[in-house]
């Protein structure tokens, strides 16, 4: 559908499947992969049939192993800025799209990887996923939202040991610490391929590929899923339910509720209530 290099748009029905396309660098996000997914964002932004948005990485290894390394190591502070700048105000669109986005965590979820994870609205990770802000391993703090968006996630306890050891954690970690919302591992009902004897290394590295394969396929169609079950509610209710949660969370409880009321009474002025309540109670009638 779109001819960009970097990010690939795939339109399924009522979801989109957006994917960072730079498997070579771990999915890193270099200033075109920016520049085009903020384009993509526009794009799913002002496309009405779409109503739920999936964000994962190319390939069965990555999500996005962060920002481009090889392009911060010589730049000066002035482009650093520009760099942050362009990055976080990707991410605040893609947090502000008035419609739901999942994020499928396919493998590293790292520094800006991390961050535009947690953007989306809904973490998904493949059981081999990592996550992480290894920024201080490399020099700087993280730049684009994490130690904002993490320590709202996690408590600023724990996003404060991420962000200070700058240390992995697992899917199951993730799921603990509330950074993910679930994980989908891969079980004996999956087909999985034969072993293969221990001392055969080739055969070995094809089996794991096989099953990282079938892992990244199955975390999708669990999205795709989760995707429909959002889709088939009132899009309309569930884009003020997405305003509502992210106002709500950097207001105080009266304004929030206050702010609740509002949202929830406009939705009195569309059709899909009358509608979908007439629905309901004809259905409760039969
Ligand atoms: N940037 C550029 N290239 C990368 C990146 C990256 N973030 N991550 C991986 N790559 C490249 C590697 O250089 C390598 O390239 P090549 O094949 O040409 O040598 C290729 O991807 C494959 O990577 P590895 O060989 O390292 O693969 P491994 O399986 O051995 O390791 C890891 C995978 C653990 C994910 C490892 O690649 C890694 O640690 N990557 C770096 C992760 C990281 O530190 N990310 C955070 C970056 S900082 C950031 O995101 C901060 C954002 C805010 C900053 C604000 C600045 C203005």
């Amino acid at each position: 559908m779109s001819n960009m290099k970097y990010i690939q748009l795939e339109p399924q029905g009522e979801i989109a499947l957006l994917r960072i396309n730079r498997p070579e660098a771990l999915n890193a996000m270099n200033i075109d992969v920016i520049s085009e997914l903020s384009r993509t964002v526009d794009i799913v932004g002002a496309d009405e049939s779409i109503k739920v948005v999936i964000i994962t990485g190319s390939g069965d290894k990555s999500f996005c192993a962060g920002a481009d390394i090889s392009y911060m190591v010589n730049i000066d502070p002035i482009s650093a800025e520009k760099y942050a700048s362009s990055a976080q105000s990707v991410l605040n669109k893609i947090e502000r799209l008035e419609k739901p986005v999942i994020a499928a965590v396919n493998g590293y979820a790292l520094g800006g990887g991390c961050e535009l994870a947690m953007v989306c609205d809904i973490r998904v990770a493949s059981s081999n996923a990592k996550l992480g802000q290894p920024e201080v391993t490399i020099g700087i703090p993280p730049g684009w939202g994490g130690t904002q968006r993490l320590m709202r996630l996690v408590g600023p306890a724990k996003a404060k040991e991420l962000v200070f050891t700058g240390k992995m954690v697992s899917a199951e970690e993730a799921l603990q610490l509330g950074l993910v919302n679930s994980v989908i591992s891969l079980s004996a009902d999956d087909n999985l391929p034969q072993e293969v004897p221990k001392d055969d290394r080739e055969k070995e590295k094809e089996r794991n590929r096989q099953i990282a394969k079938l892992l990244n396929n199955k975390l999708m169609d669990e999205c795709v899923d989760l995707a429909k079950q959002i889709a088939k509610n009132s899009f309309n209710a569930v884009k003020v339910s997405k305003m509502l949660i992210n106002r709500g969370m950097d207001a105080d409880l009266t304004t929030g509720l206050r702010l609740e009321i509002y949202g929830w009474s406009l939705c009195f002025a569309h059709e899909d209530r009358q509608k979908m309540m007439s629905e309901f109670l004809n259905k409760s009638k039969k």
